[in-house]
């Protein structure tokens, strides 16, 4: 048996096995089923789905996609109607939203500064005690997350670009959000995390953090963006280009997929990734993030631990400047597929899953703010394949994303003056 069809090569690899985990059984029995969610091969179905792509834009590259609905999904055969109000403004370059369970919002703004939205639209004070950021390039203060106790705890946690000896890298601190009178502050802050190495440029941060049902917080990063740097992403020793998965002090989780040697860093939950800007949990409390591709490359995927997600081996992107990323490849074994990508791309920043019932077309959607897109993307899925791609248009680059106590859905638009947009039912 000579021949392996490239329908079971292309099982291997989007399994994250390599070919010869065939060829060693190919003499013997049947084949092992290939570690594949689902029915790969079969185009999934929705009675939502119309006949024409969400995409409207011609391709960046002439790559074809492997999987049917890996890319140009159909847009709902109904599009959803939204209004749209702006709930507040004024904010500088805001990169983070997180709701506290009062409704009042948290927000990062890039250039360093944390401050509660009122329910009203006030933005307060820059609340002291942030760490001096590296707002350089892409760098700054980044994503916020709640502890998963914070009522009792008042503890947050907050990804910024640190300013290191002899350059820079994404960092974790956790702190407590004290109110006194009125007036917030942040005690006790402690950096829990560094990715490291340090690398001395001002690109792809990522970053984002999603705190998993087990309390275990998940840590999104990129791969710093330069040809030097990036190929670490491939490199277990090296922290570039990774979802990390800790505990709420910085180390590891102990039942991560790397632990107990020297030759990877035991934090790493998945590899392969170029700029991580979009993470959320699905209904069943499995990480999905999505991440910047380059030209006609970015890629929704669902990191599961160990598994290599390509980058900058395997893409279906190309290089700005038009040339092949590696040696062009889209697929090869020992790497996953994304699970849809994005060519042109949307410039992926903040994801939520909607859990409202507002929408009720988004119940279990996931919400993608898109920067180049200028709009949020709703993706539905069936199982981990995707039925349906829709297009909100917000005419702004969308920085974050967030669905609130209220169920409406709060959009953060990118820039100096910076808007929370907050999208209902209607027009
Ligand atoms: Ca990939």
């Amino acid at each position: 048996m000579k021949r392996i069809s490239q329908t079971l090569l292309a099982t291997l690899a989007l399994a994250g096995l390599p070919a010869s985990a065939f060829a060693q059984e190919a003499g013997g029995a049947a084949p092992r089923q290939p570690r594949v969610e689902g029915e790969a091969f079969t185009a999934p179905t929705s009675d939502a789905a119309g006949t024409v792509p969400a995409e409207t834009e011609a391709p960046n590259t002439t790559y074809k996609p492997m999987l049917p609905n890996q890319t140009r999904a159909p847009k709902p055969a109904e599009a959803t109607k939204v209004k749209v109000e702006t709930v507040a403004k004024g904010l500088d370059s805001p990169w983070a939203l997180e709701f506290l369970p009062d409704g009042r919002m948290l927000v990062t703004e890039k250039g360093g500064s944390l401050r509660i939205v009122a329910k009203d639209g006030t933005a307060g004070p820059a609340i002291p005690g942030v760490p001096k950021v590296d707002a350089r390039g892409q760098g700054g203060l980044l994503d916020v997350a709640l502890s998963p106790s914070f009522v009792a705890d008042r503890l947050i946690y907050f990804s910024y670009a640190e300013p290191r000896e002899k350059g820079n890298g994404t960092t974790v601190a956790r702190a407590k959000l004290v109110e006194d009178k009125g007036a917030a502050r942040l005690d006790d802050v402690k950096v829990i995390f560094r990715q490291m190495p340090t690398y001395d440029g001002d690109k792809h941060f990522g970053s984002r953090l999603v705190f998993a049902p087990d309390g275990k917080l998940f840590v999104t990063v990129g791969e710093r963006s330069d040809k030097g740097p990036r190929v670490q992403a491939q490199d277990l020793t090296s922290g570039l280009g990774k979802v990390f998965r800790i505990d709420t002090d910085g180390n590891a989780a102990k039942d991560n997929p790397f632990t107990g040697g020297e030759k990877a860093k035991p934090e790493i939950w998945s590899y392969g990734h170029r700029n991580v800007q979009s993470a959320a949990l699905d209904p069943q409390g499995r990480l999905w993030t999505v991440e910047h591709g380059p030209r006609g490359g970015d890629e929704l995927n669902r990191p599961r631990p160990g598994v290599n997600y390509g980058w900058p081996e395997v893409s279906y992107g190309i290089e700005y400047s038009g040339e092949k990323i590696g040696e062009g490849k889209t697929q090869a074994a020992g790497t996953a597929q994304p699970v849809y990508y994005w060519d042109p791309v949307i410039g992926p920043s903040g994801m939520a899953l909607y859990t409202g019932d507002k929408f009720p077309a988004w119940k279990d959607a996931f919400l993608i703010g898109g920067l180049a897109s200028q709009g949020l993307v709703a993706v539905k899925l069936d199982g981990d394949k995707v039925v349906t791609e829709e297009r909100i248009p917000l005419e702004n680059r969308i920085r974050d994303v967030k669905v609130g106590p209220d169920g409406a859905v709060y959009a953060v638009t990118d820039g100096p003056d910076g808007k929370i947009l907050k999208l209902t039912p209607g027009t």
